[in-house]
């Protein structure tokens, strides 16, 4: 099934229907995208990161839990699949995909909203979702009494608020939310934090990397001397993040943060890590809205936090992204991350058969 998760777009499967050896699912999803070609003419991908994207969804064998959600990022010019990161947006699409396939109990005819307990495998962590219903099937749309209808920016037009709520992502990829211990550190003279609240991102002030920070994603991208800089932070980050060798990997993003330009608290250009992110990623918000939390980071030094600190609103390239989280600073400087939730809409693009390149 071809979904729309957020802002991003992707393939969704169920794991049974799909080969249980990695190299030979990776190979069969590659030929399913059309990785690696610029174009990924002759497969269902869409010629961006963002759209080259597949979530592999099963019952779960866990107690307390439904779903197993795994996602993986594949390459658009180069033949990589990448288990090594987590996707928000997707994530918004695997309750109503599960729904569809029968992987969830039926829905009673009157039920207006269903919460499904989603094991993340990539980072191991818990993500709550809850979306609309409708005569016992996804409410996409958001068309019934009770549902809300919501718009998020990137994404045209309105449809049901499917809410996640995300359980100890700290350090899920990282081993801990600071994997330096620092809330501050310098890479080539550049103030970073390097963070995980699901997502590892090093944050650091647009400015100190020359440009202001509100420039449209083609710009950031076309400005070689700026990639270059963020690609040698980002790979001497990598081992310092616990992530080892990132030469290959999608992780860690990279975010710029700049005074907020509108009603926000800060505005962000994310690199993921290679094309500037036409918005940003959702854990990715939440990992930039936690750095802004923490005194001392760059993000924080400029962020323009209001009255209420849990409520943190990041401005990107099309709109802005409101993030929900409380973050707790300990008596001795342990800090805690109590809650983060966000609020997404997806749907249901297409649903087929899938022929792959032989
Ligand atoms: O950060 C893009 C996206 C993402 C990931 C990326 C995401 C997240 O917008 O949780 O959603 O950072 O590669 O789909």
């Amino acid at each position: 099934m071809l979904m729309r998760g957020g802002t991003s777009k992707g393939s969704y499967f169920v794991a049974d229907d799909l080969p249980d050896d990695p190299a030979a699912r990776d190979d069969l999803l590659m030929r399913v995208m059309g990785t690696p070609d610029a174009r990924q003419i002759d497969g269902l991908g869409g010629a961006h990161p963002l759209t080259s994207k597949v979530a592999i969804v099963g019952r779960s064998a866990r107690r307390g839990v439904d779903l197993d959600y795994l996602f993986l990022q594949l390459g658009v010019e180069r033949p990589t699949v990448s288990d090594r990161q987590n996707c928000g947006n997707l994530l918004a699409g695997v309750g109503p995909f599960a729904l569809e396939r029968g992987l969830l109990d039926p829905m009673p005819g009157d039920a207006y909203a269903a919460s499904v307990r989603v094991h993340m495998v990539n980072t191991d962590s818990v993500a709550v979702a809850t979306f609309p219903i409708l005569d016992g099937a996804p409410d996409y749309a958001g068309l019934g009494d009770l549902a809300e209808r919501t718009s998020i920016d990137g994404v045209p037009g309105t449809a049901g608020a499917i809410t996640l709520d995300f359980e100890d992502v700290a350090g899920g990829s990282c081993g801990a939310l600071l994997p330096t211990g620092r809330v501050l550190d310098v890479i080539d003279d550049v103030e970073v934090t390097m963070i995980d609240t699901g997502m590892p991102v090093v944050v650091m002030r647009a400015a100190d990397l020359g440009v202001v920070g509100d420039e449209a994603p083609a710009e950031l991208e076309a400005d070689d001397d700026l990639r270059r800089r963020l690609e040698s932070i980002r790979l001497q980050a990598g081992p310092l993040m616990n992530l080892g060798d990132v030469t290959d990997a999608s992780v860690p993003k990279l975010c710029l943060v700049s005074p907020p330009k509108g009603a926000g608290q800060l505005t962000t250009r994310t690199f993921i890590p290679h094309r500037c992110h036409e918005a940003i990623g959702v854990l990715g918000a939440v990992s930039v809205a936690t750095a802004a939390l923490l005194p001392g980071s760059p993000a924080a030094d400029i962020a323009d936090l209001g009255d209420d600190a849990t409520r943190l609103v990041l401005e990107h390239p099309t709109g802005s992204f409101t993030t929900s989280i409380a973050v707790e600073v300990g008596e001795h400087g342990a800090i805690e991350v109590r809650r983060a939730g966000i609020v997404r809409t997806a749907r249901k693009l297409m649903d087929g058969t899938a022929f792959p390149r032989r």
